[in-house]
């Protein structure tokens, strides 16, 4: 009986707001810390931290591309994309300008079990239309995003097929540590001459793989009946 309840606070748990991920869809928080705006350019909430460049949070509340942060160029970008989940999502950007530039976020992740299967994902939109020209523009692209965990590749976010269109993406990996950092790093779309690339991602998620959660759930089930016969 104590082992079912176990179990049933297991998948609740991980049933709720985005598995292993920590305010996976960027709603929470101040972008730059206490007193600091939600909105603006290089920024991302806590527990988000940014790894390469500067990643940007979009608030739909009261932004509509980068113009409101006063900086023209950007104008338009992004422009009338709402969130996937809530209000507010993050773009990042690759580019082979500026020496090449690959912007990347994370955070640490913990709880996993080594040898077990998870699932990351995450809604993904692609900006392509040729905006951002001197800001590593124009991006016309669909990249890829790369993942990382302690350093390591484990999987892509493939791209977009649609401009301007949430799509969701996503992979499964074998954990091989039970902690560790899980970054999200924006690529061109290649090959050499790699085209720009700026891509959205919200309601970012890290979850044990369905098939794992179906044969638990068969588990509580059977212990349910067997405890409910007794
Ligand atoms: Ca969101």
């Amino acid at each position: 009986m104590k082992r079912s309840f176990a179990l049933v606070a297991f998948l609740v748990g991980c049933s709720s707001a985005f598995g292993f991920i920590t305010n996976g869809s960027f709603e929470n928080g101040q972008v730059h810390g206490p007193g600091g705006p939600n909105f603006n350019i290089g920024g991302v909430p806590a527990p988000w931290t940014m790894t390469s460049y500067s990643p940007d949070t979009y608030d739909n509340t009261g932004a509509d591309g980068w113009d409101l942060n006063g900086i023209p160029p950007y104008n338009n970008m992004m422009q009338g994309v709402s969130a996937y989940h809530g209000v507010r999502f993050v773009g990042f950007a690759a580019s082979p300008s500026f020496g090449g530039i690959a912007e990347a976020f994370g955070q640490q992740v913990t709880g996993l079990q080594i040898g077990k299967r998870y699932r990351v994902s995450a809604a993904t939109i692609t900006d392509n239309l040729g905006r951002a020209a001197p800001y590593g523009g124009p991006y016309t692209g669909f990249g890829d995003i790369d993942v990382y965990y302690n350093s390591q590749y484990i999987g892509s976010l493939l791209a977009n097929t649609l401009s301007l269109t949430w799509q969701v993406r996503w992979f499964e990996f074998t954990a091989l540590s039970t902690s560790g950092f899980m970054e999200y790093v924006m690529v061109t779309q290649g090959p050499q001459p790699s085209q720009p690339s700026y891509r959205g991602i919200d309601a970012v998620e890290v979850v044990p793989e369905p098939m794992t959660m179906l044969v638990l759930g068969a588990g509580v089930a059977a212990l349910m009946r067997r405890r409910n016969r007794a």
